[in-house]
């Protein structure tokens, strides 16, 4: 059992290598919200993966600031000694803020696995020692330069590359990328950026043997969704709409996805996702590892999860330089189209803290009353 005695908030600034630019924004510098937690046994670092603006869904920064110090860490507190698993349980009233109870409880989790000497893939039964990864491509100025980009990553040596489209970029791009990389595994994410009146415009997208295409309506319509499932041929898969293992049995029922990306974030924490994995892989259902931009302490995490069996499809984990010229751990290296998973205690990398105390622009601590 584990008796946390403090929690540390911090706000980082990091540089992106290049500009991320989705239908809801453009990001150069990416202001990352990470936890550390001190205890009895210890102490280890969560990664909230929540961003500064609520664009992307709609916990932000400053939400997260008010529900951290006011909701979700006088709970654990106030808890007595608890475990990892108890988390999430200890955190349920609080409705919602489920990337804020994420970070939580994945620092939790790392203090418990380091003082159990277990690492996060052994304790979740991963069995891959590396996993097939893709890359996330932003959406570009001009077509030129996307076809460009993407022939980078793909000399780099990723085997699946997702373009990010938007109404007036979409058929066109993913014609010319298509084209230039006839073998490559191929998928595009709208971010909730169409309507269902759009379905007939986006069948356009069929004969182009993509792997899936992510959230093209809201984050609420499933039945937008099931629609578009009985229009195109192309397998659609959500993210947004995904913030539960409930709003996956949801999505399933309807058949408003063939395909589930799984953020450990979105769905409140890694035990979560690991639930949402099991029951995906139930009905055979293929789930892949989405990406938020995360640092090392994140990527780590990610890479083990998408070391479970059920993760059939390449997740959104590029490898450090396609981020960060310099990360606050260790780098994860691409190695044949894929990245070691960590085998250390807990999530496996060491934070650099004089590096993390470099580039936090605000720091709280939070002790108990
Ligand atoms: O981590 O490589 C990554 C980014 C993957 O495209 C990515 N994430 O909707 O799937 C998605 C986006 C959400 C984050 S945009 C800041
Ligand atoms: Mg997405």
């Amino acid at each position: 059992m584990l008796t946390p005695q403090l929690f540390e908030l911090r706000k980082l600034k990091m540089p992106l290598v290049r500009p991320f630019r989705t239908s809801f924004g453009t990001e150069t510098v990416r202001d990352v919200m990470v936890v550390r937690v001190v205890t009895d046994h210890g102490e280890g670092w969560g990664e909230s993966a929540i961003e500064s603006d609520p664009l992307y869904l709609s916990e932000f920064h400053d939400a997260a600031d008010h529900v951290f110090s006011d909701h979700l860490i006088p709970r654990l507190f106030a808890s007595g000694p608890l475990r990892a698993e108890d988390v999430a349980g200890i955190l349920e009233p609080v409705k919602g803020h489920r990337m804020a109870k994420s970070a939580l409880e994945m620092a939790l989790l790392d203090v418990q696995l380091r003082a159990e000497r277990r690492s996060f893939q052994q304790y979740i039964g991963g069995t891959r020692t590396a996993v097939l990864v893709g890359v996330s491509v932003g959406i570009t100025d001009t077509i030129d330069e996307l076809v460009d980009v993407v022939a980078g990553y793909v000399a780099d040596g990723y085997q699946r590359i997702k373009l990010k489209i938007e109404p007036g970029f979409d058929i066109e791009p993913v014609r010319r990328v298509r084209e230039a990389n006839p073998d490559v595994m191929l998928q595009v994410d709208a971010n909730t950026a169409y309507s269902v009146a759009d379905i007939d415009h986006l069948a356009q997208l069929d004969p182009f043997d993509l792997l899936l295409i992510e959230q093209l309506f809201g984050e609420d319509d499933f039945l937008g969704h099931a629609e578009l499932v009985k229009r195109i041929s192309t397998p659609v898969c959500l993210d947004e709409a995904i913030r539960s293992l409930d709003h996956t049995k949801t999505a399933l029922a309807l058949n408003a996805a063939h395909i589930i990306n799984i953020k450990p974030a979105r769905v409140g924490g890694y035990l979560a996702a690991v639930k949402v994995h099991d029951f995906c892989a139930g009905l055979g259902v293929p789930v892949w590892c989405g990406g938020m931009l995360e640092s090392g302490i994140g990527r780590a995490a990610n890479l083990a999860l998408a070391s479970l069996s059920g993760f059939t499809l390449p997740g959104d984990i590029s490898a450090t330089k396609r981020y960060w010229s310099r990360d606050i751990t260790e780098p994860f290296e691409l190695v044949d189209g894929r990245i070691g998973v960590p085998t250390g205690p807990g999530f496996g990398v060491t934070v650099d803290t004089a590096f993390v105390e470099e580039i936090t622009f605000e720091r709280r601590e939070l002790r108990p009353a």
